[in-house]
């Protein structure tokens, strides 16, 4: 158990909890497999009409999604016409913990976006501005190979920070920080115990 109180953090609502998840990688990445086999992966394209590098599949209430049509939220998987996957009571429960260390009491998420990175997949600098409610924090998860995170700052143009991210390890961004530009650098090609060539990539929303 990692010693939570001794782990670095700020004031403005980040929380970097190096290790938070890795009692439950394998659990966690069991879950994903019966996500996927229901709801796969799949390469979405931007508005602009350029295919994802990453592979993206939800569960929850609602799920990302990206078209000609734009980014948003919607309720079914447009792959299958069905309803997402349920969020797995694990990852709810993770999730809800996660936040709470980091000082976001009763999240609630009802939508993960999973992200699924092979060697050179990336994402470039964004928000996350889909959701409604932006007093709720987001909580991700790493799971596989190590990316390397950038974090900016309020526009685009802030020189981002690089923040080494391990199989475990859980990110808490809550109050200003959550409207802040991030992305991850293509992946470097490795393999990992229990993802081989993989990294997933778990973000815990509350999106309606
Ligand atoms: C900072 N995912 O799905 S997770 C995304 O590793 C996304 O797949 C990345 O950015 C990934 O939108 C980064 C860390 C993260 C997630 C959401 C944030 C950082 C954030 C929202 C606001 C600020
Ligand atoms: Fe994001």
């Amino acid at each position: 158990m990692p010693d939570l109180f001794a782990m670095p953090r700020n004031e403005d609502g980040f929380a970097h909890l190096p290790g938070f998840a890795a009692a439950q990688e394998a659990d966690l990445v069991e879950e994903v497999r019966a996500i996927a086999a229901a709801a796969a992966f799949r390469r979405m394209s931007t508005p602009g009409g350029k295919l994802m590098s990453v592979a993206m599949t939800s569960c929850g209430a609602a799920g990302w999604i990206s078209d000609r049509r734009g980014y948003r939220y919607a309720a079914q998987d447009p792959q299958t016409g069905l309803d997402w996957p349920a969020m797995p009571p694990r990852f709810f429960a993770l999730a809800a913990e996660a936040a709470a260390q980091a000082g976001f009491a009763a999240f609630r998420p009802d939508a993960c976006l999973i992200n699924r990175y092979v060697a050179g997949a990336k994402m470039t600098l964004h928000q996350d501005a889909d959701e409604r409610d932006f007093s709720a924090p987001i909580v991700s998860v790493s799971l596989g190979l190590p990316a390397v995170f950038l974090w900016g700052g309020p526009a685009r143009a802030d020189r981002p920070v690089r923040i080494g991210l391990e199989s475990g390890d859980v990110l808490v961004w809550g109050g200003p920080v959550r409207r802040y530009f991030h992305g991850i650098l293509p992946l470097k090609p490795g393999i990992h115990p229990l993802l081989g060539a993989e990294r997933i990539n778990l973000t815990f929303r509350k999106a309606l």
